[in-house]
């Protein structure tokens, strides 16, 4: 069963695709929005083949959304966002055939998956990428498999924030991709067998992993699994107080101006308001002893 749902859970703090996922909740400019339940979670068991049908079904620029549970391997073969937010619970397993994940168009996002039992010759892997582009694999635990992640003849791809644990070989990529993000919570992929140090405890691997196959580094690899979901750079922590305090003294400073000017001009018109008020009382003043006087001469002329 694919149901239509309004599917408006955040995916996680940060991401290319949380962030296009927030944009086509905004924009709504998506298409079909599919998910696949129901969940194991839920006490039901989940059609193994419930991915595939969903990839059979969708079309070009639909979203997926996938329910925990165990799904069988997958080709991926139209530009599609698959997406589930419990990697731990939401397994994809090749059974020991194959490569598990096959991503063979450009254009495909996917995120928050266990990916593991490829099969265990040649090329099998947990991820295989041929011939695309564009492409953006996150939040991924890939393990178990014979290869990791193998890319060839791929180009401008973006592969970070992934687990890739104790596969026979981790990755190969024979084209030029890109295997950490800078923005944000950013850096690379969390590779088990790394021997780096992170010596200034930042979270992140002091020295670049090689990936086999070409010239690819994962310049900012993560020292813990999972690293990048605790991780808050300091310079932000330092940028966000700075800016908290800015605003703040703006704050101040507004509060401090309003109360100046509303003295001052109070002051001002009270003074405005005093000087016309003698103004006026000395002229009223002028003119009733004009009146008198007037009154005086006038019963002086009567007497004479
Ligand atoms: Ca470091």
């Amino acid at each position: 069963m694919i149901q239509m749902t309004p599917g408006t859970k955040s995916l996680r703090k940060s991401g290319a695709i949380s962030c296009l996922l927030a944009a086509m909740l905004v924009t709504g400019s998506f298409g079909l929005f599919l998910a696949v339940g129901p969940s194991e979670a839920q006490g039901v068991p989940v059609n193994p083949n419930y991915i595939r049908n969903a990839i059979d079904a969708a079309n070009v620029g639909d979203t997926i959304w996938v329910e925990p549970g165990t799904y069988n391997s997958i080709v991926i073969d139209k530009e599609l966002t698959i997406i589930s937010n419990n990697s731990a619970e939401t397994i994809i397993d090749g059974q020991g055939s194959l490569s598990v994940i096959t991503i063979v168009s450009d254009w495909v996002a996917i995120s928050g998956f266990t990916v593991t039992g490829s099969g265990n010759v040649s090329f099998d892997a947990g991820i295989m990428m041929a011939g695309v582009n564009n492409c953006t694999v996150e939040n991924m635990t890939v393990t178990g498999n014979r290869y990791g992640m193998f890319l060839t003849a791929c180009y401008g791809n973006i592969i970070h924030s992934n687990n890739i644990i104790n596969n026979t070989h981790q990755a190969y990529d024979d084209g030029l991709n890109t295997w950490y993000v800078e923005e944000e919570a950013g850096g690379g992929n969390y590779w088990d067998d790394s021997e780096a140090e992170d010596d200034d405890g930042d979270g992140l691997m002091d020295t670049a992993y090689t990936i086999i196959g070409g010239a690819n580094k994962d310049s900012s690899s993560w020292a813990e699994k999972d690293g990048w979901l605790s991780f808050e750079p300091e310079d932000k922590i330092e940028v966000n107080a700075l800016s908290m305090m800015i605003i703040g003294m703006g704050v101040v400073f507004s509060i401090l101006a309003i109360l100046w000017m509303s003295t001052h001009f109070t002051g001002v018109m009270i003074q405005k308001l005093e000087a016309n008020r003698k103004a006026k009382s000395s002229q009223e003043g002028a003119g009733e002893t004009e009146t008198v006087a007037a009154i005086a001469a006038a019963i002086d002329t009567r007497r004479q």
